[in-house]
Parts: structure tokens; C-alpha cells; sequence
């Protein structure tokens, strides 16, 4: 399955049914801190129990020294399959730290290469090389990269062949369901057009009707 939905601006009540509604049409979920600081580390944990067979993404975006995040990594163990992290604080003492963490305890480790705001062209676009050097050097199980600038996926995906790309920026932010798929990605994040919309498994199984139907297409034209 290649979308994954992000869970911010919902309440508790929200949640669990968003989570029992959408359990086997998405590959994952990934939970933000607007929401883990609302509803608390429990609920969470709660969440995953009801939904145990799918990617639980702990989306804290840590940027920190090694041993922080470390830390912040350990909080989100009981629920979380994978972590994201900053790409930009580099590997010694930072990301190298929560690499090797992170593989001891079995969990996965993304790294935001690029994100789907316009100002990321101030400063993420232009550190291109040395943030592909980072991606090289750490060999993460995935990357994120915006599906509003398709070239950036198309980039990264060259450059890190290996890697999971998870695309945010679909629905609210612009993005056509499918266009991340179509320049190599491999998972499309969701968040509001989902779980704002009056019926979120509906509104799901829309877009994973649009992505096929996009991806058809561009594979049909190359
Ligand atoms: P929405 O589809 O409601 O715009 O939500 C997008 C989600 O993806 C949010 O959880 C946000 O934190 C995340 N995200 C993003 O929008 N752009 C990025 O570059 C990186 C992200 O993780």
C-alpha cells in the first residue's frame, strides 16, 4: 500500500476511530507531536494495539545532539517502528548516535531530506550535496521529500536508491494524489485532506483510487 496518514489536529475520540477506520486501507500511520503532546504517549500506544500490523511513524523531527535524541528516540519505543529525524545536523554526534541506536533496537531511521514548504529552497535545496553525503554515509531505511517539488523526489531517488522516499504534501499542500509515486516515491503522506474530511476511509480509499490511476498514466507516457 503507498499511503500513510498523518495524525495532528485530531482529538482523542478522533483518532481511534480514524485508526479503526483506516487500518487496512493504509500502509502506516504517522503521528506528530501536535498530537502525541495533546493526547499523550498512552493513547498512542492504544492506537498502535488496535492497528499492530501496520508502520507507526514517530514524526518528532529531531534535530539535536546525539544523546537527545537518543533519548527522544527511547520515549517513542513502545509505539514506534521508525523515527524521523533533521537531516541537516550531520552524522558525529548527532545522527551517527541515533543510527546506531536505532538499529540495536530493531526501529527504522528517516531522514528529512527536503520538505514540501516553499522556504525550503532557502536552505535544505541549496545544501543538496551535502545532505545527499549524509543519506550516503548513514544508509537510512527511508527519506522524506516533498510530493510539491517532484524533482527533489526524482533527485534523491537517484541518489539513494535504496531508500523508502515518504512524500507529504498531498491534498492540503497542493500535491495530486499519485505525482510523488509517479517521480519515486514510495509511500504518500496524508494528513488533513484524510482525517478533516466527513468520512476519512472514503477520502482514503479516494486517493489510493487517484494514485493508481496517476501512476498508470505515467508509466503508460514513459
Ligand atoms: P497535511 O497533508 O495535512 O498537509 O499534512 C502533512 C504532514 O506531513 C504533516 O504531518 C507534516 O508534519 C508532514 N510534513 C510536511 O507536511 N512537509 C514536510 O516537508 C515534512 C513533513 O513531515
Amino acid at each position: 500500500m503507498t499511503l500513510i496518514v498523518a495524525l495532528d489536529r485530531v482529538s482523542p475520540g478522533e483518532a481511534e476511530q480514524l485508526v479503526a477506520d483506516l487500518c487496512d486501507v493504509v500502509e502506516g500511520f504517522k503521528v506528530g507531536l501536535p498530537f502525541v503532546l495533546s493526547a499523550g504517549v498512552r493513547l498512542v500506544e492504544k492506537l498502535r494495539g488496535a492497528c499492530p500490523s501496520r508502520l507507526w511513524i514517530a514524526d518528532y523531527k529531531l534535530a539535536d545532539i546525539g544523546y537527545i535524541m537518543r533519548l527522544v528516540a527511547e520515549e517513542a519505543a513502545s509505539w514506534a517502528d521508525a523515527v524521523i529525524a533533521h537531516s541537516f545536523i550531520g552524522v558525529d554526534g548527532g545522527l551517527g548516535e541515533l543510527a546506531e541506536h536505532l538499529a540495536r533496537e530493531g526501529k527504522k531511521l528517516i531522514l528529512v531530506v527536503s520538505m514540501s514548504h516553499p522556504g525550503s529552497r532557502d536552505v535544505y535545496d541549496r545544501a543538496t550535496p551535502y545532505i545527499a553525503a549524509v543519506v550516503e554515509r548513514l544508509r537510512p531505511w527511508g527519506l522524506v521529500a516533498p510530493a510539491t517539488r517532484p524533482e527533489m523526489i526524482a533527485l534523491y531517488r537517484r541518489k539513494a536508491p535504496w531508500a523508502k522516499i515518504l512524500a507529504p504534501g498531498v491534498g492540503a499542500q497542493g500535491a495530486e494524489p499519485g505525482e510523488a509515486l509517479c517521480a519515486g516515491a514510495d509511500y504518500e503522506i496524508i494528513g488533513r485532506q484524510v482525517t478533516g474530511a466527513p468520512e476519512p476511509r472514503a477520502a482514503a480509499l479516494l486517493a489510493r483510487r487517484r494514485q493508481e490511476e496517476r501512476l498508470r498514466l505515467c508509466r503508460a507516457q514513459s
